[in-house]
């Protein structure tokens, strides 16, 4: 057992004895114990993921060479998954046709964050990274059909979507429809709670961000033109760069895949619905071509197991 986990199980078992003691009937009224109980399940649910965090990545002990071990949150009813860049690295897999296995849990990548994946033994962080990595590993080039300024423009719709259209996602799931996340991550009430403290650091990132200093109307401004830039780039064609997809297509379809399935509620799916809905149709596309188990694994989410 490692250490962080050793602790844990002792400082649950304090915890546990607390709760014990004051649970007594001789000693508590049924409201008090209630209570009692519920700032226990806190403390708890806070420490556990405060040690969680602390995990240093684990890695496989056996792992066949050349596999794509790919980590992200496991699917929910709404969508395969629920972080954009999750969407983007495994369409970008299926793409390139290289075969991946799902690893759904809480660990973070090297770089505290989801997706990773682990290849050959080591633990490799950011899609956009992994992408370039397994490209020269597999011998894969989803933009070979597009000439130096076709990638130079996908480059810069890459990075809009990521950098820009992501945190317009980032404030509608975590600050304007808050309430919503219960039902999305298909976790218990309590959970609720924890949620909260991960908002609050949500609101500071948004902060440090600079996006999250404009009003809501300003920000979902900044974010409609992003969208209706990729709408009217994307015109009639199939994919954005032309008749076939590449790489700026697994990109643009991780952000909206989320707004399209998993955002339903909000200014953002009108906008691709609604305003722009050759956006919806885009991503009907590649839901079509890319994930025909789209069904199977959502229904496959938790709160059916
Ligand atoms: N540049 C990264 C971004 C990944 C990312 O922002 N992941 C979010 C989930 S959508 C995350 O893990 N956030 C956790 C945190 O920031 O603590 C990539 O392309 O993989
Ligand atoms: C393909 O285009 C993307 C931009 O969408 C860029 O980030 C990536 O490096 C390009 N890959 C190759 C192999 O040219």
């Amino acid at each position: 057992m490692s250490e962080s986990a050793g602790h844990a199980e002792g400082s649950l078992a304090a915890l546990y004895e607390t709760v014990r003691l004051l649970t007594d009937p001789g000693q508590l009224s049924a409201g008090q114990a209630v209570l009692v109980a519920a700032s226990a399940l806190l403390v708890g649910a806070v420490l556990w993921s405060c040690c969680g965090r602390q995990n240093k990545v684990k890695l496989r002990a056996e792992f066949t060479p050349g596999k794509v071990y790919f980590h992200a949150a496991p699917p929910v009813k709404a969508i395969p998954c629920l972080t954009p860049f999750g969407m983007k690295l495994e369409t970008y897999l299926r793409m390139a046709d290289i075969p991946y296995e799902p690893m759904y849990g809480r660990s973070r990548g090297p770089k505290g964050k989801i997706p990773w994946i682990e290849y050959n033994g080591e633990a490799k962080g950011d899609s956009g990274l992994i992408i370039e990595f397994l490209n020269r590993e597999k011998g894969v080039d989803l933009n070979q059909s597009l000439s130096e300024a076709d990638k130079a423009v996908s480059r810069a719709f890459t990075k809009m979507v990521e950098e820009n259209t992501y945190w317009g996602l980032v404030r509608n799931r975590w600050i304007d429809n808050f309430d919503q996340l219960q039902e999305l991550f298909e976790v218990p009430w309590f959970v609720m709670f924890l949620l909260r403290s991960v908002r609050g650091k949500v609101k500071q990132t948004l902060w440090a961000h600079g996006i999250g200093r404009h009003d809501k109307d300003d920000l979902e401004g900044i974010i409609e033109k992003d969208l209706k830039a990729i709408s009217r780039f994307l015109g009639a064609k199939p994919y954005l760069m032309g008749d076939e997809p590449t790489e700026v297509d697994a990109a643009v379809f991780g952000q909206l895949s989320e707004i399209c399935w998993a955002n339903s509620d909000s200014y953002l799916h009108r906008i691709v619905t609604v305003d722009c809905p050759n956006l919806q149709a885009y991503c009907n596309r590649i839901k079509d071509r890319y994930w025909l188990d789209w069904d199977q694994l959502t229904k496959k989410s938790k709160k059916d197991q």
